[in-house]
């Protein structure tokens, strides 16, 4: 069996059902702090990654052979609650490592992301390694839960695997929480309103991912021969870089009278601003044979078609 911890979120919505195409529905058990709003199709359980007696409950019950770990809490909430979004990220992530290793789980994915770099990281084409001083909690949660990672794969042979997401760009799931969520918001709005207002500033660039390439890197990930794996603290990915501005042209291309424009003083901007522009994921495209197959225009398109159904 797969246990998804985390399934009602933007990720784990779409790696629950890519995981159970692959496995079988029965086969993949979804968990997360409340039921889904479309009702499993497969095994569901009410979990919170902080209890780690309901969670040792579900690996007696279900006996996981992978387990996925999405509970977190992102950057813009993370900094409205620093101590929450800490105990959140780390204390659950610690819970999954730990009975992981007691359960002989095979294999264990968790996501990091781009938020471990900081200030003082290369700003273009930031490499799997260098200076990292990321100075929102959420940023810092994922440095440390990166280095725990690496150390229960060194310490107890865990075979645990995991990928600095960017921004994650999907239509499935209502944006929740983060910086680069304005890139979700506009498409709802250009198709509502016809306009959005963005909390970014027009040439606030980042690096950003399409959910399918997403999910499909994801999977290729977990399914890599772990002798290919040379990172065992979390592999840079990336698809594409845009701005507001950028990403609005685009939008203009198939909605013409699309109206962009900005307000300023969100503190959204000084997180996007501690973060880089562009991602070097040279590693993930040699150990793994990592390669994004959505460009900016072809995603635009996609979630267009797909939110006007
Ligand atoms: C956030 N979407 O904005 C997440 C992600 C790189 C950004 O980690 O917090």
């Amino acid at each position: 069996r797969i246990i998804i911890i985390g399934s009602n979120g933007q990720i784990g919505t779409e790696l629950a059902t890519a995981l159970r195409l692959k496995y079988g529905q029965e086969h993949v058990v979804t968990s997360d702090i409340k039921p889904p709003a479309i009702p499993s199709p497969g095994p569901f359980e009410i979990i919170n990654v902080l209890d780690k007696t309901l969670l040792k409950a579900m690996f007696e019950k279900y006996q996981p052979t992978q387990v996925y770990l999405l509970a977190a809490v992102l950057s813009a909430v993370g900094e409205q609650h620093p101590k929450m979004a800490w105990d959140l990220n780390i204390n659950g992530l610690l819970n999954v490592l730990d009975l992981a290793v007691a359960f002989n789980v095979s294999k264990v994915f968790w996501p990091s992301s781009i938020a471990v770099f900081g200030p003082h990281s290369p700003k273009e084409n930031t490499p799997q390694y260098c200076i990292m001083d990321p100075n929102t909690v959420y940023g810092l949660s994922k440095q440390a839960g990166e280095r725990w990672c690496e150390y229960y794969h060194n310490k107890y042979g865990l075979d645990v695997r995991s990928i600095r997401y960017p921004g994650l760009i999907s239509w499935k799931t209502a944006p929740g929480g983060g910086t680069t969520d304005y890139a979700i918001h506009i498409f709802h709005e250009a198709l509502s309103k016809g306009s959005y207002t963005c909390f970014l500033s027009a040439d606030t660039k980042l690096p950003m991912l399409y959910m399918e390439d997403a999910i499909q890197g994801t999977l290729q990930l977990m399914e890599a021969p772990a002798d290919h794996l040379h990172i065992r603290s979390s592999y840079n990915l990336t698809g594409f870089s845009f701005t507001p501005a950028t990403l609005a042209a685009e939008i203009k291309n198939h909605i013409p009278t699309f109206v962009l424009d900005y307000l300023d003083g969100d503190p959204r901007q000084a997180i996007a601003d501690s973060w880089p522009s562009s991602i070097d994921d040279q590693d993930a495209r040699k150990d793994w044979g990592w390669k994004p197959s959505y460009d900016l225009a072809h995603m635009v398109q996609d979630m267009l078609t797909n939110l006007k159904q």
